[in-house]
């Protein structure tokens, strides 16, 4: 309880949460009625019964459901305007969020719409917060390449790019040449690896995309190997222990291997990925791993330190929160 109020009040960065999982049930109705948009729930509550996942893709389905509410830029406003007064709250001070422009432009939302309206809400807000724009690895890699030249008159607004949705069966090979053009345009790479794939999506996403960070990553620790790679190189796992448990990588938060991580040097951290789906914000995710595992005041020091680290911030800046 001590050490809750530690973490909890500690300032820390969040670097892999997607802004689409920030949505909330009453927020997701609001906007339906607002938009006319008919919901296959009929009420929060029957909404909030579905979100129980066996795997990613269960997940998957239901958050491109929720998503479907967004239609206007004022839309995408509200939503990261909640999410960013969430992580004010709990001492998060810089935050790079992640968002999925192919879930709104194949519905016909302008990608001007879906950028604005996100990048206005971080703007309005006293947090630093940067975006990273996803490519959805479901879908072709032309899909991929027709989004970033779509994406490119507001080049001015996200720093990076990363890859989500469903992993197995599509390896980060799959997204060599648009992250490769991604590169030439000074953009960060990041990419979702080794959270349901195998340790090998981590070394193709290293070797082949080159990024910068690795989302989740959480697998590495089955190749020796590779662990000592990641650690030498200081390369970044940003680790979401709710989403773990919820989607079964982990059965229980006390199998949860952050601890190990840790101790193999390795630069992790705690975020939150999709926390209106996964049972809580980011102090929800620091209470349940330190009440889970034998982690003290070394370790909560460790993660916020490592946070700022993996931050995409000019070094003066990082300086600043360290
Ligand atoms: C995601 Cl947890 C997770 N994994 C992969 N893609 C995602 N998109 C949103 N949440
Ligand atoms: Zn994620």
């Amino acid at each position: 309880t001590q050490m809750r109020a530690i973490v909890q009040n500690m300032p820390k960065a969040e670097l892999h949460i997607h802004i689409e999982g920030s949505l909330e049930p009453e927020l997701i109705f609001t906007l339906a009625e607002r938009n006319g948009v008919t919901l296959a729930y009929p009420s929060v509550d029957a909404l909030r019964a579905a979100y129980a996942f066996t795997d990613l893709q269960s997940f998957l389905d239901i958050y491109y459901a929720g998503a479907s509410v967004l239609r206007k830029e004022q839309d995408f406003y509200d939503m990261t305007a909640a999410y960013l007064q969430r992580a004010q709250a709990d001492h998060v001070r810089h935050t790079e969020i992640f968002f999925d422009p192919q879930t709104h432009t194949a519905r016909g939302v302008p990608m001007a719409d879906v950028i604005n309206g996100i990048h206005r809400a971080c703007a309005d807000s006293p947090l630093s917060a940067s975006l990273i724009l996803c490519f959805l690895r479901h879908l072709s890699e032309e899909d991929a390449i027709a989004t970033l030249e779509a994406a490119l008159p507001y080049r001015d607004k996200f720093i990076g790019v990363g890859l989500d949705s469903s992993e197995v069966g599509h390896p980060p090979e799959k997204f060599a040449r648009v992250f490769a053009r991604c590169r030439d345009l000074g953009l960060r790479l990041v990419a979702h690896a080794g959270e349901e794939g195998p340790p090998a999506y981590i070394e193709t996403a290293l070797d082949l995309l080159k990024v910068e960070r690795i989302d989740h990553g959480v697998r590495c620790l089955e190749d020796p190997a590779l662990t000592r790679r990641l650690a030498a190189m200081r390369m970044p796992l940003t680790v979401c222990p709710l989403s773990n448990t919820k989607l079964r990588v982990f059965d229980q938060m006390r199998d949860h291997n952050l601890l190990q991580l840790l101790d193999a040097g390795l630069v992790a951290m705690v975020n939150s990925d999709d926390p209106a789906y996964f049972g809580g914000y980011l102090n929800d995710n620091f209470v349940a791993v330190f009440d889970a595992l034998p982690l003290g005041l070394a370790h909560a020091h460790q993660l916020a330190r490592n946070s700022f680290e993996a931050a995409f911030l000019p070094a003066p800046e990082k300086q600043r929160f360290l």
